[in-house]
């Protein structure tokens, strides 16, 4: 795969406190990404899974037209099987840090989420929606398929039968239609004030309870219920060696805020 790094550019991520709020900016292409892009956007997402610093991760699109419009389709019109692939696996990685780093991610979805965003999108655990926002799998138009994760990721956030309707008609969705399917949590203007709140409230969360919380729900749709179960279980005796479960049950009996350390 090759590319011109304009990464450095066109991904950008700002520290408030604990929060990290990363930004897509390709602009003039409505922020949809290149390899360099997608690659500087994987690469941020593991610095900020391995930074206890960091409590929450929000994803987002520079100006007021799109959050993500997907993989860059000049660049993908090139592509042989051998570079698709690759392109494919690091498509797939983002949205694997995006969906299991320890820490909660939300996307803050400020315009069109198609393709390749939406599949980020999808990625994250929570999602809020501009009202101007729209949202889709448009790949069939292209003779291709969602392939950094749709197939899989919007039926287990929307049910089998509304995601089969939207990657088999390529259909898109307004963020009314986006919040009543249940493909983002709700619609606020301007969405990142949304994504802020949330990101905030839970920065002052216990680390700890949120990434075992997040590893357990993630097996939630998948493997054997039961398995699951016993694994919630046993996840939360050991919880009570965290200094975080020990500060918030003597906090409640104290009368006072509990302050959380991430260990
Ligand atoms: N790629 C490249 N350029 C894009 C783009 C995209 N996805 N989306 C928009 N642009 C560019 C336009 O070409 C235009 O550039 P100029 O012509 O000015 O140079 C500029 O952004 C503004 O767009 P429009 O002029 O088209 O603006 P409109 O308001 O008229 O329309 C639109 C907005 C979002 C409805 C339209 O731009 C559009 O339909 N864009 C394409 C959206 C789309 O189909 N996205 C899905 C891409 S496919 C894989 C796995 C996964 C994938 C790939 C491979 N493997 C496993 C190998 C993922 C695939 C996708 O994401």
């Amino acid at each position: 795969m090759s590319g011109a790094d304009t990464s450095e550019q066109s991904v950008r991520v700002d520290r408030e406190a604990a929060i990290a709020i990363v930004t897509v900016d390709r602009q003039d292409a409505l922020n949809a990404l290149d390899v360099a892009t997608l690659t500087r956007l994987r690469d941020e997402l593991v610095t900020l899974a391995a930074d206890d610093a960091v409590r929450v991760v929000v994803l987002t699109g520079a100006g007021d037209r799109a959050f993500i419009a997907g993989a860059d389709i000049k660049y993908m019109s090139g592509l042989g099987v051998d570079d698709a692939t690759a392109w494919g696996s690091l498509g797939h990685d983002a949205g694997r840090l995006l969906e299991t780093m320890p820490k909660p991610t939300i996307a803050a979805v400020n315009g069109f989420a198609l393709g390749g965003g939406c599949e980020l999108a999808l990625a994250c655990d929570i999602r809020y929606a501009s009202s101007r926002a729209k949202l889709g799998q448009p790949e069939v138009n292209l003779g291709i398929i969602p392939g950094w994760g749709g197939t899989q990721r919007l039926a287990r956030v929307c049910g089998i039968g509304v995601a089969k309707e939207l990657i088999f008609t390529g259909r898109t969705v307004d963020a009314e239609e986006a919040v009543r399917i249940g493909l983002v949590n709700a619609v606020h203007d301007p969405v990142l004030d949304r994504a802020r709140e949330t990101a905030q409230l839970l920065a002052t969360k216990s680390p700890v309870a949120l990434r075992v919380m997040k590893r357990l729900a993630n097996r939630a749709l998948g493997g054997d219920h039961a398995d699951n179960l016993v694994a919630e279980g046993e996840s939360f005796g050991e919880l009570f060696a965290s200094e975080d479960a020990r500060e918030g049950l003597a906090a409640f009996v104290e009368k006072r805020e509990p302050k959380f350390v991430g260990r």
